[in-house]
């Protein structure tokens, strides 16, 4: 692997499309957590299971949803960084060149300028019911709470993001797969690599011959399928390949 941060430069500049798939290392310079880093990951502090299911939620609500609500606070103060900044950039001069794929439910790319980012986690900022609603859920504001619960029927809303064992949004996956099926250029940032489907996207990228790189200053399981591993933050990578 002897190409590096010029070479990549230069693919990005002549590709005809470029799909990126983000993760939470892109927002690291935003001062929002990762999730696996072994320092600062929130998973190095709290379990998954215990959080990010629904059988989680529905054995403790109040539990997980004021876990969410501190995450919310946090994020209601983080700025995009320069890497946001860049790739929204990049979206506005060449709308027809780029596919922005996040895993991040931050919204980070979308308040640097890039609305048509596909999140395939959802959003921290929205929320939705528990069980599909009925008439009654619908019909009255839900109750102030933790969490906000329907007074006629008891349905609960719960956090607008995918957790294990949920499948993510159909329409967001289609047209992932679909951006990177056309791509030459895939950049992926700041990611482990370590959840699918949203991983399997390099695969794809990589078995149709298009080029993959990895933004990462770390190792990650994707980088076996790399044609370039930069090992930079991505807030200092991204301007300077996209620029
Ligand atoms: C920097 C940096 C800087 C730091 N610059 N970089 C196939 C094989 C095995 C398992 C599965 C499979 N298919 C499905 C599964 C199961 C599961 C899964 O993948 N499990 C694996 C963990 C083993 N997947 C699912 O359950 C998914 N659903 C699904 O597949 O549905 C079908 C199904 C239905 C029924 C049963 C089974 C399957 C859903 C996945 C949902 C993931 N949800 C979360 C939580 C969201 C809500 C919340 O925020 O609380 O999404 S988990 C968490 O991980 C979050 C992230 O989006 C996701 C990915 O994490 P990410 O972004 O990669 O972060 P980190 O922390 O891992 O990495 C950060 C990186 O940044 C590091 O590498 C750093 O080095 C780097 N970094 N500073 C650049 N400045």
């Amino acid at each position: 692997m002897t190409a590096g941060r010029d070479s990549v430069r230069a693919w990005a500049a002549e590709a005809r499309h470029i799909a990126v798939l983000t993760g939470a290392g892109v927002s690291a310079e935003s001062g929002v957590p990762t999730f696996r880093d072994a320092l600062t990951g929130l998973w190095a502090q709290f379990d998954p299971q215990e959080l990010a299911t629904e059988s989680a939620y529905r054995a403790h609500p109040e539990r997980v949803w004021d876990w969410y609500a501190h995450r919310r606070t946090m994020l209601a103060k983080a700025l995009p960084n320069a890497g946001h900044l860049a790739l929204a950039r990049f979206g506005q001069t060449h709308p027809d060149r780029l596919t922005l794929v996040t895993q991040n439910v931050d919204g980070l790319h979308q308040g640097a300028g890039q609305p048509e980012t596909i999140a395939l986690h959802g959003s921290l900022m929205e929320d939705r019911w528990l069980d599909a609603p009925r008439a009654c859920c619908n019909s009255q504001p839900p109750q102030e709470g933790r969490p906000p619960v329907c007074a006629t029927c008891g349905n609960l809303r719960r956090p607008g993001v995918v957790w294990f064992g949920e499948n993510l949004p159909p329409a967001a996956l289609a047209a992932a797969e679909a951006g990177v099926a056309r791509c030459d250029v895939m950049l992926v940032v700041g990611t482990s690599g370590q959840v699918y489907p949203a991983a399997g996207l390099a695969f794809a990228a990589h078995q149709q011959g298009a080029r993959v790189v990895v933004i990462n200053p770390e190792t990650t399981e994707l980088d076996r399928i790399a044609d370039v591993c930069l090992r930079e933050p991505s807030a200092i990578c991204l301007p300077f390949l996209l620029e």
